[in-house]
């Protein structure tokens, strides 16, 4: 499979290394064609070289846009040399073979890092090179590609030991580089158009993530999964450190990062606060006090769904709660950081995940989110609105008191993370019921005062923990009905983004019922 080197087109516009590989492939006995900037410096040096408009009979034309786009040029490149047909065409049309190519391509990634003008960076796509590339590496069977200065080494070293022939191994490999060039170039090109259009280029960046572990398996034992790092570099799952346990799977993943980013919600300075997760969805959340009395809070929350949930935490994690944590069967706790003796505790349940990230993500910060649908994929930027940002409009009679409203701000800012619909009922700063991913508002309603009535009798406390709470709604209540189940289960006053048809029907119902009631203007969604 040798193949010997008659010809070589050299187009580079990193000069490179040039005239040396030039030189060594006029002593081989090559002929040298090339393109304008090319062939003078090359010339210059003293060496023979032909033009490539010598070449095909026609100018470079339109300030180098069309150079080496012409037939004799690419089907030099393209024709199969054992094939009686080509080599006809060949004849018939005075097309002569290019043997080697070695084209290096307009600078356009170095243009945009310069942060040159918009008709630069265009001017700057090579159009004809990536054409020649892509031609020899398809014809890599005859010919040689060589994309990059730092090849011409290896190849002259080939070139030699074959006494001015390639071998087909090597040129396999500088087919493969080529198209990894060409596909890496494109990209940028791509990458820089979705900056000057807007805000879609973290979504290649994001997809360009890198590997950080594969899983046994996915969301089910059948299917695949793997899980990717961007560059963000966000606290949290991706870039926690495993102190102990098993390897995560595809679903602690997902639920570990839905817990820590709900608590992160807490500044640590503010208060100590407790999330714990299952499917995602957060079934128990408490602030104040001490990190132990958010967890026990968080937990009386809905005991039996944290069984084997995620529990995540705002502060360092101390003996006490880690004594009390490890009591329930948890699959992973996460941390911004823990004590030795926390550790030491964790240590004696060996399957017990531990994950540690040195800090909590900034909840305002902008980010990205994606997910897939079938034949695509959807992004939009992360919810990062707090409802500390937001302009809370009482619409009843009756004001929300002090103790009420810290409630209401929290049980928003819990609803957050809640799969819609999303119903969260709370009281001193822990959740005490929560009704999430019901396809109609009211179900959810149903379905959270249920939960607060389950955890009363769980905890043997003769009234449903609903009484006197206050309740959040991640979206507008379309009619009046959910909010009466939630005055009906004892809520006294009400957060929610209002903007309804029916405000004012619903608003007259929250008066009449003595509840107080507060818009945010936003929504939390979360499908
Ligand atoms: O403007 S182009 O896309 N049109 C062409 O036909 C063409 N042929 C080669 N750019 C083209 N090239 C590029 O010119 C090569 O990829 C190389 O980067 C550069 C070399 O030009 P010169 O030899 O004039 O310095």
């Amino acid at each position: 499979e040798l193949r010997r080197v008659e010809r070589a087109l050299l187009s580079v516009s990193d000069k490179t290394g040039l005239i040396d590989f030039a030189r060594s492939l006029h002593r081989l006995g090559i002929a040298l064609v090339s393109t304008g900037g090319t062939a003078k410096a090359i010339a210059e040096a003293g060496l023979p070289v032909s033009d490539v408009s010598d070449l095909t009979g026609f100018p470079e034309m339109m300030d180098g846009r069309v150079k080496t786009l012409h037939p004799k040029v690419h089907g030099g490149l393209l024709a199969i040399r054992s094939h009686p047909e080509h080599q006809a065409s060949m004849l018939g049309h005075g097309i002569q073979p290019i043997d080697l190519l070695v084209v290096n391509l307009y600078p356009f990634e170095a243009t945009v890092a310069a942060g040159k003008a918009y008709d630069d960076c265009i001017e700057n796509i090579d159009i004809g090179g990536p054409a020649m590339i892509r031609a020899a590496a398809k014809n890599h069977h005859d010919v040689a590609v060589v994309v990059e200065p730092a090849d011409y080494p290896s190849v002259l070293a080939d070139l030699e030991a074959q006494k001015g022939a390639t071998t087909l191994t090597l040129r396999r490999k500088l087919a493969q580089k080529a198209y990894a060039r060409t596909a890496a170039y494109d990209a940028a090109i791509s990458n820089w158009f979705a900056n000057e259009l807007g805000d879609t280029a973290p979504a290649f960046r994001a997809l360009g993530g890198a590997l950080a572990e594969t899983m046994r398996y996915g969301e089910n034992p059948h299917q695949w999964a793997a899980f990717y790092r961007t560059p963000e570099n966000r606290p949290g799952v991706s870039t926690a450190r495993q102190v102990q346990g098993k390897q995560l799977s595809y679903n602690n993943i997902n639920d570990t990062d839905a817990a820590f980013e709900c608590v992160a919600e807490f500044a640590p300075e503010a208060s100590a606060a407790c999330v714990i997760v299952k499917h995602a969805n957060p079934c128990g959340v408490a602030a104040g006090g001490s990190l132990l009395e958010a967890y026990e809070r968080a937990l009386a929350c809905d005991p039996v769904s944290a069984f084997g949930g995620i529990v995540a935490l705002n502060r360092k994690l101390d003996a006490e709660a880690a004594k009390k944590i490890v009591e329930v069967f948890t699959e992973v706790i996460i941390a911004p950081d823990a004590d030795e003796e926390a550790i030491a505790m964790i240590a004696a349940k060996k399957n017990l995940r531990l994950l540690l990230t040195g800090g909590l993500p900034d909840v305002r910060a902008p980010g990205l989110a994606l997910r897939t649908v079938s034949g695509g994929f959807l992004a939009q930027s992360r919810d990062n609105a707090v409802v500390d940002d937001m302009e809370l409009k009482v619409v009843t009679k009756r004001q929300p008191s002090e103790r009420e409203l810290a409630d209401l701000r929290f049980a928003f800012r819990v609803a957050k993370h809640v799969k819609s619909n999303a119903i969260v009922y709370a009281r001193d700063l822990a959740t005490v019921g929560i009704g999430a991913g019901q396809m109609s508002r009211v179900d959810s309603s149903r379905i959270a005062a249920w939960k607060a009535a389950e955890a009363a009798k769980a905890a043997g406390v003769a009234e449903s923990l609903a009484k006197g709470s206050v309740v959040a709604s991640d979206a507008f209540f379309p009619f009046a009905d959910g909010l009466l189940a939630a005055a009906e289960a004892g809520a006294t006053a009400v957060i929610q983004p209002g903007g309804s048809m029916r405000d004012d029907e619903v608003i007259k119902a929250a008066d009449e019922a003595g509840l107080a009631m507060v818009f945010t203007g936003h929504r939390h969604f979360r499908h």
